[in-house]
C-alpha cells in the first residue's frame, strides 16, 4: 500500500475547525506531549475528563508489570461520572438514550430518568445482599435495562459480566461458574427481527447443568410476556424487586483499580477468559476515545450498532456516550427487519450524527441495498450524520467506498477503530479531523497508545514489512488480568519470546513504508473472526468432539465475502465416513449441536468429513493444509511429511 497509488480522504475545512483535534498538528502535539511525559499526558487528562472523589497522586505503578495499575490512589465512581455529574450539571432532562425496540417502538429517557432508574436497581441489588466486589451476571436482550443493570452494578461497586443473549446454556453455565457470580439478572425472552427468543429457559438450562451453586439471586426481567418458570426462593420479577426501591442512591466510591467489570472472550487456547477491567484507567479511555477518536459533542447523537454483550456495546453504549453527556441511539433488533433500510431509517428518524457499526453489516446491507433500490441508503435523508465509524474486524477498501459515499454522503470521515476486549478503547484509529484516510487502514495509533510491529523475538521491523503487532507500553484501559488466572494473562499478553514486556494484540500488521499507516492483516493465532465475533477454534473443536458421533474435528477459517472469515470443520466419525444424503443429514445435525452447544454464531458453516484428518508422522494436524482446502485452494504445500496424503481428496469442498 504505497500512497502514491492510493487517494487519501481529507476532512472537510469545516469538520477541521471544530474538531476536539483539528489538524495533524494538534494530533502530532498529543504524541508528543505523551513522548515527552507518559504519565503525565494521562494524568493530565484523567484529571480533566473524570471527577474523582478523591483525586489521585499517583498515576502508574509498574511495582507487579505486567500487572500494571493506574492512579491507585484514587476514588471515584463510574455511574456518578455516567449519571449524577451530568444532572447536576444542569442536563437532567437531556435525553440520553432514544430507545428503538425491534418493532419500531421508540422511547426516550432523560439523564435524570436514568438515574433514578438505577438507582432504584443498584438498590434492589443491595436489598438482596450484593455488595462491592461481588460478581453479577447480566444475561439481558439490547434494551435499556441491560445498560441500567451494568450502571447499578458500577454503582455499588459489583463487578458485573455480560454473557451475550445469543450464548447457549452451556457457554451461559461456563460464565457464571468462572466468575462465581452471586447473582443473575436476564429476562424472560427477547425480541429480534421481530421473532420472540427465550432466555429465561435457556438460563433455566444452564442451572440444571450443575455449577451455578454461587447464584443467589435471580432476576427477570419481563420483556416478552413468555411463558417461564420461576424457582421459588432464588427468581424474582424485575419490576417486583423494583416497586419499593427508593430512587436514591448513593455511589460506592471505589479505587481506581476496582475491578468494573468482566467480559469473556476467546482465546487460542482453553475456554474463553475472563477479561478484567479497571474503574479508572477504564473509565479514562472510554471518555478519551469519545472525545478524540468520536468528537463527540453535546448536540451530537450518537449510534453504536454494537450488543452489550461485547467490549463494543460495554465502552461505546454503556459507558463512553454517557460519561460525556452524549445523546444515544440504543437499539434492540437486527439490521435487516422489517428490511435491509432499517438503520438508514433509524438514522433518519433520529438524526444520528455519528454512527458506529461493523463491517459485515455494511457488507450485508451493500449486498441487500444492489438487489432492492427500496432499501438503498440513498433512498433516506442522512444528513444529520457528520461522521462514521467502522470497527470489529478489517473494512475492506470496497465497503468502505461505499460507506463513504453511500452513507456518509462523502462528506463524513471514516475512523475506522482498531481495538480489542483487551484493550477497553481504541488503539489505533484515525482523528477524524486530522488524520487523511487511506480506506482499509486504520491508520495511527490513538495519542499515547505506542503500538509497533515486532518480529518473532519482539524486535521492530522497519515500515513496510509485516510482523506482529505490539503495544509497548501499559496504557490505562488495559486489561488487568485474566480473572482467575494471572499465569494465563502473563502467557496470553506478556510472552516470554517478545522479551516479556511487550503488550501482544494477537493480530499481524504492517505499516506503509512511506506513511507509517498501520493494517491489520488478521490473527495470528487460532482465533477466528466472523461477522466481528471473536471465536477460538479450540473452543468449536472442543463442541465438536463432545459429540457422540464425533471421534476427531478440526476447525479453520477461510475467507468470505459477507462475513469475513467462515467456520469450516473437518470431522472424522467415529463410524464410517457419510456421503450424500446421510452426510448433509449428520452435518445439520453437528451444525445444530454445535449451535447448542456455544451459541448459533458458533455454528460451522462448512463440515467436510474425512475418514481422518492430514496429520505428520509425528501426529500433528497440518492446519496450514487444512486452510487451503477449506478455501478451495489446490494444495501447494509440500506434503511429504504427511502420514496419510491420501485423506486429502476425501477433504476437498
Ligand atoms: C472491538 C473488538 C478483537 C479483534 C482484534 C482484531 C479484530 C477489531 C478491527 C479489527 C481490523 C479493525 N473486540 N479487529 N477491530 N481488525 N481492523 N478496525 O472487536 O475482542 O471482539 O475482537 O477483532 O483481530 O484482535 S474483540
Amino acid at each position: 500500500m504505497s500512497n502514491e497509488s492510493v487517494q487519501l480522504y481529507y476532512p472537510s475545512p469545516e469538520f477541521v475547525k471544530n474538531a476536539a483535534v483539528s489538524g495533524m498538528d494538534a494530533y502530532k502535539a498529543l504524541c508528543a506531549e505523551a513522548e515527552k511525559d507518559y504519565e503525565g499526558y494521562w494524568a493530565r487528562h484523567a484529571r480533566e475528563l473524570i471527577t474523582w472523589q478523591t483525586p489521585f497522586t499517583k498515576v502508574l505503578d509498574e511495582s507487579e508489570a505486567p500487572f500494571y495499575k493506574w492512579f491507585t490512589d484514587g476514588k471515584l465512581n463510574v455511574s456518578y461520572n455516567c449519571l449524577d455529574r451530568n444532572v447536576e450539571a444542569g442536563n437532567g432532562d437531556k435525553t440520553a438514550i432514544i430507545f428503538e425496540a425491534d418493532d419500531g417502538q421508540v422511547t426516550k429517557v432523560s439523564y435524570k430518568e436514568l438515574l433514578s432508574k438505577v438507582c432504584k436497581m443498584a438498590n434492589a441489588l443491595k436489598s438482596m445482599g450484593v455488595k462491592k466486589g461481588d460478581r453479577v451476571v447480566i444475561y439481558l436482550p439490547m434494551t435499556v435495562e441491560g445498560i441500567v443493570a451494568m450502571q447499578a452494578c458500577a454503582r455499588i461497586g459489583a463487578t458485573h459480566s455480560v454473557v451475550f443473549g445469543g450464548f447457549s446454556a452451556q457457554s451461559l453455565r461456563d460464565r457464571i461458574n468462572d466468575a462465581g457470580a452471586v447473582c443473575l439478572i436476564t429476562s424472560d425472552g427477547q425480541f429480534r427481527g421481530g421473532k420472540s427468543i427465550p432466555l429465561k429457559p435457556i438460563a433455566d438450562e444452564a442451572f440444571s447443568l450443575g455449577g451455578c451453586e454461587s447464584v443467589k439471586n435471580v432476576i427477570v426481567f419481563k420483556r416478552t410476556g413468555g411463558e417461564v418458570s420461576m424457582t421459588a426462593g432464588r427468581d424474582q420479577w424485575l419490576h417486583e424487586v423494583l416497586a419499593s426501591q427508593p430512587e436514591t442512591c448513593e455511589p460506592e466510591w471505589v479505587e481506581a483499580e476496582h475491578p468494573l467489570f468482566l467480559l469473556y472472550t476467546s482465546g487460542s487456547t482453553g475456554k474463553p477468559k475472563g477479561v478484567q477491567h479497571s474503574t479508572g484507567g477504564y473509565l479514562l479511555q472510554a471518555i478519551m476515545t469519545m472525545k478524540y477518536s468520536f468528537d463527540i459533542k453535546p448536540a451530537d447523537v450518537f449510534w453504536c450498532t454494537a450488543d452489550i454483550g461485547w467490549v463494543t456495546g460495554h465502552t461505546y453504549i454503556t459507558y463512553g456516550p454517557l460519561a460525556c453527556g452524549a445523546t444515544e441511539v440504543v437499539f434492540e433488533g437486527v439490521p435487516t427487519y422489517p428490511d435491509a433500510g432499517r438503520f438508514w431509517k433509524m438514522i433518519q428518524d433520529h438524526k444520528a450524527s455519528i454512527f458506529y457499526t461493523a463491517p459485515t453489516a455494511i457488507r450485508s446491507l451493500i449486498k441487500a441495498a444492489d438487489t432492492n433500490e427500496a432499501v438503498h441508503p440513498k433512498k433516506y435523508d442522512l444528513s444529520s450524520l457528520r461522521l462514521l465509524g467502522s470497527v470489529g474486524e478489517p473494512i475492506n477498501p470496497a465497503a468502505w467506498e461505499w460507506y463513504h459515499q453511500n452513507v456518509g454522503g462523502g462528506r463524513c470521515p471514516i475512523v475506522d477503530t482498531f481495538w480489542q476486549t483487551e484493550t477497553g478503547g481504541h488503539m489505533i484509529t484515525p482523528m477524524p479531523g486530522a488524520t487523511p484516510l487511506v480506506p482499509g487502514s486504520c491508520t495511527l495509533p490513538f495519542p499515547g497508545i505506542q503500538a509497533a510491529v515486532v518480529d518473532e523475538t519482539g524486535s521492530d521491523v522497519p515500515w513496510g514489512q509485516g510482523g506482529i503487532l505490539v503495544v509497548k507500553k501499559p496504557w490505562p484501559s488495559m486489561i488487568r488480568t485474566i480473572y482467575g488466572d494471572p499465569e494465563r494473562f502473563k502467557k496470553s499478553y506478556y510472552p516470554e519470546d517478545l522479551g516479556g514486556t511487550l503488550y501482544l494484540a494477537g493480530d499481524g500488521a504492517i505499516r506503509d513504508a512511506k506513511t507509517g499507516y498501520f493494517t491489520i492483516t488478521g490473527r495470528i493465532d487460532d482465533v477466528l473472526n466472523v461477522s466481528g465475533h471473536r471465536m477460538g477454534t479450540m473452543e468449536i473443536e472442543s463442541a465438536l468432539v463432545a459429540h457422540e458421533k464425533v471421534a476427531e474435528a478440526a476447525v479453520v477459517g477461510r475467507p468470505d465475502d459477507l462475513t469475513g472469515e467462515a467456520i469450516c470443520a473437518f470431522v472424522v466419525l467415529k463410524g464410517a465416513r457419510p456421503t450424500g444424503d446421510e452426510a448433509k443429514k449428520v452435518i445439520k445435525e453437528l451444525q445444530d449441536w454445535v449451535g447448542k452447544e456455544i451459541g448459533p454464531i458458533a455454528k460451522p458453516k462448512d463440515i467436510r468429513f474425512g475418514e481422518n484428518l492430514p496429520k505428520t508422522r509425528s501426529g500433528k494436524i497440518m492446519r496450514r493444509l487444512l486452510r487451503s482446502l477449506a478455501k478451495g485452494e489446490e494444495v501447494t504445500q509440500d506434503t511429504s511429511t504427511l502420514e496419510n496424503p491420501a485423506i486429502l481428496e476425501q477433504l476437498k469442498g
